[in-house]
């Protein structure tokens, strides 16, 4: 799968930099080397996958050794971390960059088999692991080059995670299969990614608001060949602002952890604000509308989808219709004319996008519940100008802060699904089943001091 460095390419000194460190391809496989010599044999293994050589040689050294990867977030409190490494039955390693270096020589793996094993989660419940085998994500990676004409002669910039698809199956295993030089930047800042000098940029949504808010920054990427969002919908005004001052109409496009990126918009083609682009060749969509409606559930079949749920065949089977399509959870309207895809918004309301990470309410809620002083909570997505949404959690508590609260779940789940803002309430509204009424929370219409 990664043709750069099996010398498609030749050898690079500069071939890949996280955070300031440069490694050329032999670097990266010898250090990659000596993982796979470690890991040969067991079912996974885990990393904890902050911007660093290290995870870059480790998940290199699991494709190496036809052992799949699990990408632990470096910021997930215990409970989060636990459950990953308990569902996976991962152990995690520890790579020496510097110091360990060993050529391997062992089978590689059949493409079918198990690649990468990323945590995402559902609406309700903990983190699911889903499994990505290597052929979907060439499959994946050969029809992105493609549509963005990506190739050995870019240099790809971007400082996203490097344990979601995002990061890491584009970030990171599309560079190693298109050859292009890699420049992570360790953090997404607007000031990084000027100083970067790429010709090929990506970014979740978050990542460009912050950019066109520094018009400095934006300048400097004018430069560039392509400019890439995806991971939530990014805002018209900040599309236009990007145009006005780089010069570039940014690509969006659009997937899935189950489903790898399945539709996007062409490089040197029509690119039009608040849509996601066309299939990617071998991938079929189709939208489950009512009758007479234009809008509906986004549904698709093709070769980048997930091999399914660890250990989880019925969460599997219910991903699907019984006809055989993926159901995206999705709401999306395709135009007649020319296919171009626009996603309209989730189906569930527990389904949150936070600065392009996906977090399920449920999660959330659960974690608060786990707090002595916590008897109800209800979480939803607030709009918000930065995040595109930010949790907020309705909470019946007495004798703990807010500050508190957004502690306990930053040191349980992980940082990033920490709320954003806890508001006190005498009770959560509900209907006669008992279920929160979210709808109200979100709108505001309801009275806090109530029960
Ligand atoms: C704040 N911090 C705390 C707390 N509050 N730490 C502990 N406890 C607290 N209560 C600290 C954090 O540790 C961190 O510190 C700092 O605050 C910043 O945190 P935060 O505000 O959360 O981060 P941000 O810098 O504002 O993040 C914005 C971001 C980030 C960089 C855009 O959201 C991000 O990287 N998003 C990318 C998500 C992504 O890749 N999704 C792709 C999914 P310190 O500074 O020390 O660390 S894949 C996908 O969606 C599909 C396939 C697709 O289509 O791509
Ligand atoms: P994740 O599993 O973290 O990969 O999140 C996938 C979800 O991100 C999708 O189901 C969409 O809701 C959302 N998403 C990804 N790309 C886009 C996009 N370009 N526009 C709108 N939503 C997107």
């Amino acid at each position: 799968m990664l043709t750069a460095l099996e010398g498609a390419y030749g050898d690079r000194a500069d071939a890949v930099t996280v955070a300031g460190r440069t490694a050329s391809y032999e670097e990266l496989l010898g250090a990659a080397g000596a993982v796979a010599a470690d890991v040969a044999g067991a079912p996974a293994f885990a990393v904890t996958a902050t911007p660093r050589l290290e995870t870059v040689a480790a998940v290199v050294g699991g494709l190496l050794a036809g052992v799949p990867c699990v990408p632990l977030p470096p910021d997930a409190g215990a409970a989060e971390r636990e459950h990953i490494l308990r569902d996976s039955g991962a152990a995690e390693v520890e790579v020496d960059f510097a110091r360990r270096s060993a050529s391997w020589s062992g089978k590689a793996a059949a493409p079918e088999e198990p690649a990468l094993i990323l945590y995402t989660s559902g609406t309700t419940g903990p983190p699911k692991g889903v499994v990505l085998s290597g052929a979907a994500i060439a499959a994946d990676l050969d029809a992105l080059a493609g549509a963005w004409q990506w190739s050995a002669d870019d240099t790809l910039v971007h400082g996203l995670p490097l344990f979601h698809v995002h990061g890491l199956v584009l970030g990171v295993l599309g560079a190693l299969r298109t050859g292009s030089r890699l420049v992570h930047t360790g953090r997404p800042t607007p000031e990084a990614y000027a100083a970067a000098g790429g010709s090929l940029y990506f970014g979740v949504p978050t990542v460009w608001s912050r950019i066109a808010a520094a018009p400095e920054a934006a300048a400097a990427l004018s430069g560039a060949r392509l400019l890439v969002s995806g991971s939530a919908a990014l805002p018209a005004p900040v599309f236009r602002d990007l145009e006005r001052l780089t010069g570039h109409r940014p690509v969006e496009r659009y997937g899935m952890t189950e489903t790898l990126i399945t539709v996007s918009g062409r490089a040197g083609g029509e690119v039009r604000p608040g849509t996601v682009g066309t299939p990617l060749p071998g991938i079929v969509t189709r939208i489950a509308a009512e009758a007479g409606a234009e809008i509906g559930e986004l549904q698709l079949t093709g070769p980048t989808l997930f091999s399914g749920y660890l250990g989880r065949p019925e969460a599997t089977a219910a991903a699907y219709t019984e006809d055989g399509w993926f159901r995206t959870g999705d709401i999306a309207a395709v135009d007649e004319a020319d296919g171009v895809h626009r996603i309209v918004g989730r189906a569930s309301i527990d389904m949150i996008k936070s600065g392009g990470y996906r977090i399920g309410a449920g999660e959330i809620e659960n974690a608060l519940l786990d707090h002595p002083k916590v008897r109800e909570a209800a979480v939803v997505g607030v709009p918000d100008a930065d995040l595109g949404q930010r949790i907020v959690a309705y909470v019946v508590a007495e004798g703990v802060t807010g500050a508190e609260l957004t502690d306990f779940v930053a040191a349980h789940l992980s940082v990033h699904k920490r709320p954003r803002e806890v508001r006190f309430v005498a009770a959560v509204p509900r209907n006669a089943m008992g279920k929160p009424q979210k709808k109200l929370l979100l709108e505001g219409e309801f009275d806090p001091n109530s029960r």
